[in-house]
């Protein structure tokens, strides 16, 4: 199937030096991952995400979190990293091997950017994979059958929680560190699969714009960065990426 791609946004990501891409939800959307403001479905369609995604409501209901948890880990350890996952991690390999730099920085806790070879990308939310002691902050990666009798409880008295961000928490000091540094270094930055309502990543592009870049959207539906961009490509991530890095690669 042909994709239509501006050519301008070839052109710009061709002659780039230093990209930063910023991916959300909707790059995992067609490996089956569930999108964050997308209506839920089956046993989950009661309950709204973003109200499940803070520490209150991990104190009030810690057995109700770490089972909605649980449910996303296993779906996602499920799933494959789609075409749009490993367009990214070919053109970040292919950039550096120019000499040129490029920053993936996500949102998504999926660990699906890292399955498709992006190691390094920069997981300003934390990951699914790994959980953490609620009192000591100890990492560890849990079994499928540890997270089958939740809550859990740790030796130090708290309970094991998702190594995620949720609202009102600070995000990984030396991950946002380094993610503005790059932001404020790069002269093209792509928004991609995000809706661009949760902040500090909503507020990215504008960083990048005010330091010189030019700015690519690439989403199903406009968000509130559309009209702001330089360059707005409407449609699916797996079937976009692909396209655009091929030709700005040829
Ligand atoms: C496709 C597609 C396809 C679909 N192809 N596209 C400044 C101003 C106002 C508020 C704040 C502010 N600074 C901080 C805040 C408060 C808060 C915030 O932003 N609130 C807003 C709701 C207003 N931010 C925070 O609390 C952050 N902490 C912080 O800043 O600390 C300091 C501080 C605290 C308090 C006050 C002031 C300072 C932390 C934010 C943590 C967000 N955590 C979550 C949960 C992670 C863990 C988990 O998953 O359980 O992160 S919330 C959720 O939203 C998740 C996502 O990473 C994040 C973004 O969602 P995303 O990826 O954009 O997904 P969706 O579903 O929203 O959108 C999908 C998009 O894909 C859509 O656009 C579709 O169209 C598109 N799409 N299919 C292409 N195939």
């Amino acid at each position: 199937m042909s994709v239509d791609i501006p050519e301008e946004a070839v052109v710009s990501l061709r002659q780039a030096r230093c990209v930063v891409a910023l991916t959300g939800a909707g790059v995992s959307a067609e490996s089956g991952v569930p999108t964050f403001r997308d209506k839920m479905t089956g046993m989950w369609e009661k309950y709204d995400p973003t109200q499940l995604a803070t520490p209150d409501a991990f104190r009030a209901d810690p057995a109700l979190v770490t089972q909605w948890n649980a449910w996303r880990r296993r779906l996602i350890l499920e799933t494959e990293p789609n075409a749009g996952h490993l367009a990214i991690a070919t053109l970040s390999e292919r950039m550096r091997a120019d000499g040129r730099e490029f920053t993936l920085i996500t949102q998504n806790i999926d660990r699906l950017h890292h399955r498709a070879g992006s190691t390094d990308a920069l997981e300003i939310h934390g990951n699914l994979m790994e959980w953490r002691c609620s009192v000591t902050g100890e990492i560890t990666e849990p079994t499928d059958e540890q997270l089958d009798d939740p809550p859990i409880e740790t030796e130090a008295g708290g309970f094991l929680r998702p190594n995620v961000v949720w609202f009102g928490e600070s995000l990984p000091e030396e991950t946002i560190g380094r993610a503005i540094a790059a932001l404020e270094a790069c002269d093209l930055f792509l928004s991609i699969g995000t809706s661009a309502l949760v902040y500090p990543a909503a507020g990215f592009s504008q960083l990048a714009n005010a330091a010189g870049a030019r700015t690519i959207e690439i989403n199903r539906d406009p968000t509130p960065i559309t009209d702001a961009v330089d360059i707005s490509v409407q449609g699916s991530a797996a079937e976009i990426l692909p396209a655009l890095v091929e030709r700005a690669l040829a």
